[in-house]
């Protein structure tokens, strides 16, 4: 395990959240300890208020007693300050290409899947069939490839990384279908290189596939209100 004698890291998170599992898979890819904080953002204390006073969210990276929000950011400041197995390519081209693409999964295809969660109707139609456009940029950017970092998992497969266990589950739970195995074969074969990955099993299976339905029936009901005067 990667630890300076100086280091001191703890996480901040939800257990459901996929903002919360990029950080922590990174955090393993890297080997560097850290305690792990569970807030219940539901029925939160003030830790959030004071560690991310902007937003309240998960996750927030704590580093020698330094907080640090946005998961994206969390996992530059990773790559940055574990230099060892990078998560971001050295070129800085290519390092804009696939930031390029975070900010596309981000904007994209988190949002609009969530939406096909969260939708009813002809509301939700638009948002599946929105997602399914999403989908097809994706494969065409992995075609040929294992990961999208290449032959070993990297930035951008972290954060795309919630559409291999977490989709099909939004999927069930909205009865729609946005990741059909036949029509995107790459992401379909990304997906069984992905969750077969050690590291990334040994940081998914806490939660069972029951729990997550259940939270998000209830997480559905929910926001299906809140998101009823979204445009797309
Ligand atoms: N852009 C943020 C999003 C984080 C986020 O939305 N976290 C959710 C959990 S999935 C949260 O903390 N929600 C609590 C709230 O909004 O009050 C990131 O990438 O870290």
């Amino acid at each position: 395990m990667e630890k300076k004698s100086e280091d001191c890291v703890k996480l901040v998170g939800f257990w459901s959240s996929p903002y919360v599992h990029r950080v922590r898979w990174a955090l393993k890819l890297k080997g560097v300890e850290y305690e792990y904080i569970e807030e219940d953002i539901f029925n939160r204390t003030s830790l959030l208020s004071e560690l991310n006073p902007v937003y309240g969210k998960v996750p927030v990276l704590v580093h020698n007693g330094k907080p640090l929000p946005e998961s994206l950011i969390i996992l530059e400041y990773i790559d940055e300050i574990w230099d060892h197995n990078p998560l971001l390519p050295f070129d800085p081209y290519e390092r804009s290409q696939v930031r390029f693409w975070a900010k596309f999964s981000e904007e994209k295809l988190l949002l609009l899947t969530g939406l096909a969660l969260c939708s009813e109707g002809e509301k939700q139609e638009r948002a599946v069939k929105l997602s399914i456009e999403a989908l097809e940029k994706i494969e065409q950017i992995l075609k040929g490839k294992i990961f999208f970092g290449g032959d070993k998992i990297g930035y951008l497969d972290l954060i795309i990384g919630f559409i291999s266990y977490m989709l099909p589950i939004w999927e069930e739970v909205a009865s729609v279908k946005i990741l059909d195995p036949l029509k995107f074969p790459a992401i379909a074969a990304w997906t069984d290189n992905f969750m077969n990955n050690e590291v990334i099993k040994s940081e998914l299976l806490p939660y069972s596939k029951d729990e997550m339905i259940r939270y998000f029936e209830w997480r559905r009901k929910e926001l299906i209100p809140v998101f009823a005067s979204y445009q797309l």
